[in-house]
């Protein structure tokens, strides 16, 4: 559609806009509110969906959020890895293996019986439908446990504080980290899948990662996750897979992959009571159905930080009792309202 200009005053559009008894720039401001602008912010908001589904986007930041956001995160890993390093002198620290592969088994991070006794919790908190008890739409796949800091107790947060986590997230980070939020799940064994049984990415921010703690022995038969290296994951989205919205997951991806000469090639690791799997969201993975008993999870959600996790935690203990498992936008300790994400677990 022509708009019209003064350089075009032919146009129908600008005609009308002369008829309207108000200044000028009032007139104009008034037509392009009521019929333009929706139709501007339709063709920007796709233009910036293709731009930001492009390899060259998903390369950068490995997810389709606004620049604004993944600058901001970018600037913000980038300050805390500089203090860092200026506190603790030149750092020789390996890559972390979450760059390339995605993912990471750290065995015996919690004693298992302790991480046993919490599966028994859950399981007499389902049993009464406590309070604390969330089932969301899919409930035949999953349930959650309310702030599991209070509902479990503190102890869970010993799996942050075994040293091989700390040395992972020390890898991952070049830097401290904190504890954004914990969630804990159950997943039950169901005829149907659907949402994070499904093939997907997060699109989280960059610099961010997600640890499990197993509760339950999580392996093909009861549910262990399963992931995509990046060259992979990069591979199906240059094919045109992104699993991104729920409604674009697919169940299985063999069939695409034989469709596109792709190799499919996703990998899992076998996980028993108190073992823990690190890993980068934005990287292909999904939910595995278990077959027959359920699976109990709690999960950490880490962003960058300045100062240790455990004097940032002491800031954060009641932010950390609610239930979340959104990102802030602004990644600064307290400094913005949370984003939504598409495609968060439940
Ligand atoms: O429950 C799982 O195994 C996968 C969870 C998931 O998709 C996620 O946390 O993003």
């Amino acid at each position: 559609m022509s708009i019209g200009t003064a350089e075009n005053p032919q146009s129908q559009h600008y005609t009308e806009l002369l008829r309207v008894k108000q200044p000028l720039h009032c007139a104009i401001s008034f037509h392009y509110s009521d019929r333009m602008l929706p139709v501007l912010h339709a063709s920007a908001d796709a233009l910036l969906k293709r731009i930001r589904r492009t390899s060259f986007y998903y390369q950068r930041w490995n997810n389709t959020l606004a620049f604004s956001i993944n600058n901001a995160y970018g600037r913000y890993a980038r300050e805390c890895a500089a203090r860092y390093a200026a506190e603790h002198g030149t750092m020789d620290l390996p890559p972390s293996p979450l760059q390339e592969k995605g993912a990471a088994y750290f065995p015996r991070i919690f004693p298992a019986d302790k991480a046993r006794a919490y599966s028994q919790t859950i399981t007499e908190l389902l049993e009464r439908n406590d309070s604390v008890v969330e089932r969301p739409k899919e409930s035949d796949l999953a349930a959650r446990i309310r702030a599991p800091l209070r509902t479990l107790g503190t102890d869970i947060l010993d799996a942050v504080r075994a040293p091989a986590i700390h040395d992972a997230l020390l890898r991952f980070f070049r830097g401290h980290y904190r504890i954004e939020w914990i969630t804990c799940f159950r997943t039950f064994p169901a005829k149907r899948v659907a949402g994070s049984w499904l093939w997907h990415s997060d699109s989280f921010p960059p610099h961010t990662c997600k640890l499990f703690l197993h509760l339950t022995p999580a392996n093909v038969e009861t549910g262990a996750t399963e992931f995509m290296t990046l060259a992979d994951t990069m591979a199906y989205r240059r094919a045109g897979y992104f699993g991104q919205f729920k409604d674009e997951r697919f169940a299985n991806l063999e069939e695409f992959a034989a469709a596109h000469h792709l190799p499919y090639r996703p990998f899992h690791f076998d996980a028993e009571p108190g073992d823990g799997t690190l890993f980068d969201m934005n990287f292909f993975h999904r939910a595995v159905r278990p077959e027959h008993a359920f699976r109990d999870v709690i999960q950490f959600y880490f962003l960058p930080s300045p100062i240790p996790w455990e004097q940032q935690y002491e800031r954060d203990v009641e932010k950390l009792m609610a239930v979340t498992g959104n990102f802030p936008k602004n990644p600064r300790p307290g400094a913005s309202v949370t984003a939504s994400s598409q495609s968060m677990m439940m």
